[in-house]
């Protein structure tokens, strides 16, 4: 591979790959047509380069530079994207890894640690649900059963679709010797916010991820006719469904610098002139910490179950995933910073793959300057310069830790 590969150009690459025609953006969901043939895209990028390419038990796929073992320098991201996704979030941090290979070599290294690129499985849980699926199988963090049942909106479960791709359902889970292969991991990742526009620089480092959870309200009540059914005669769910959302935006505006999204709700059956028998609604709560974000979502409970009993409606509560505040490896934070002539670091309100594994492992991450800031929307943008920026940093960075 010749040195001109860029972020931009690898990017551009994948560009018309599982647009999303309702919002614009992308839609790629874990195992679904277009991530599978970003799937494939990857394992012909890595050939190219002569990485030896595996895909472990729980889908992540793993290009080697060297010798796979024990202990080596890991970095890569995700594919898969939230429904009407940018086309940074995850690829980035993909394209900028076989991108910072390609410098390595062009440059003459040659690693004394073996190198990996690894891409993710499910880390947005757009399909299944629980987000980071891949890695939090291969570290353990849920239960091979839980997850073999999670289930997509068409009732495809996590094991059929995970067969369907070639996967074994049955093995799904811990995977020790992927994780001792982690002897340091470093994921790059478009920022998802403001910090480096308001810093005027294109790198950071990360310092910390908010906690944040899923949680999953369930309200029940009385299908019936829109039109023959008198107020006083409902038990219509939709109306604390309704109350909860505003509870959402109440609870969290209590607590300093909490979050809380309603961005799904799912009315059965969903028709114009029909109240609806049940109406499900997710919960996406953060804070800095454990207890501001459990006291969130409880204040967002105690609201809505009262919303319920005044419609004479009932209501369950269901926690789909959790994950408590994680702080990055410090000492490794200023090593990567210091590498890089002191870039700042900032802490982020979203959730990576690293996050998950910095449990198990020392983890770092690289964002990228973002100039508006937003993601999780077709908006999302890195400007190529500061893309490459973030491919010089990723190549220093990995030099270091694997020479
Ligand atoms: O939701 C998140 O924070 C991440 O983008 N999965
Ligand atoms: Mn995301
Ligand atoms: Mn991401």
């Amino acid at each position: 591979m010749s040195g001109t590969t860029t972020a931009t150009g690898l990017l551009a690459a994948i560009d018309g790959v599982g647009r999303d025609p309702k919002r614009g953006g992308y839609r790629r969901h874990v195992f679904d047509p277009a991530e599978r043939e970003l799937r494939e895209w990857f394992v012909e990028q890595a050939q190219r380069r002569d990485l030896a390419v595996r895909c472990d038990r729980n889908g992540n796929l793993w290009a080697w530079w060297g010798e796979p073992g024990p202990g080596a320098i890991v970095t890569g991201s995700h594919l898969d994207s939230v429904p009407g996704g940018g086309a940074f979030d995850g690829p980035l941090g993909v394209v900028s890894a076989l991108a910072a290979v390609d410098t390595l070599r062009d440059n003459g290294f040659a690693p004394d640690k073996a190198i990996a690129i690894v891409v993710f499985a499910e880390e947005e849980g757009g399909r299944f649900g629980v987000p980071c699926l891949g890695s939090r199988l291969l570290s353990g963090a849920i239960d091979p059963d839980v997850a073999r049942h999670l289930h997509d909106q068409d009732g495809v479960t996590f094991a059929e679709a995970a067969a369907e791709a070639g996967l074994d359902p049955a093995r799904v889970g811990r995977d020790d010797e992927a994780l001792a292969a982690i002897g340091t991991f470093v994921e790059l990742h478009v920022e998802q916010g403001r910090g480096l526009i308001d810093l005027g620089a294109p790198v950071a480092v990360a310092d910390s991820i908010l906690a944040h959870g899923r949680w999953r309200f369930s309200f029940t009540g009385e299908g019936n006719h829109a039109g023959a059914t008198l107020l006083g005669d409902r038990r219509d769910p939709m109306v604390p469904a309704a109350e909860m959302v505003l509870a959402a935006r109440i609870a969290a505006s209590e607590v300093d610098d909490a979050r809380a999204t309603v961005g799904r709700i799912v009315p059965n059956p969903g028709g114009t002139n029909v109240i609806a028998s049940t109406v499900d609604v997710w919960l996406d709560a953060r804070a800095a910490d454990d207890a501001n974000t459990r006291g969130v979502v409880e204040r967002i409970r105690d609201m809505a179950t009262d919303a319920a009993a005044r419609e004479n409606c009932e209501l369950t509560v269901v926690e789909e995933s959790y994950g408590d505040t994680v702080v990055f490896d410090a000492g490794l934070r200023k090593t990567v910073s210091a590498a890089l002539g002191g870039v700042p670091a900032l802490p982020t309100g979203a959730g990576h793959d690293a996050g998950v594994l910095a449990a198990h492992v020392p983890t770092a991450m690289l964002f990228v300057r973002n100039p508006t800031g937003v993601s999780h929307a077709p908006e999302e943008f890195a400007e190529p310069a500061d893309c490459e920026a973030g491919v010089t940093a990723l190549a220093t960075v990995l030099g270091q830790l694997a020479g």
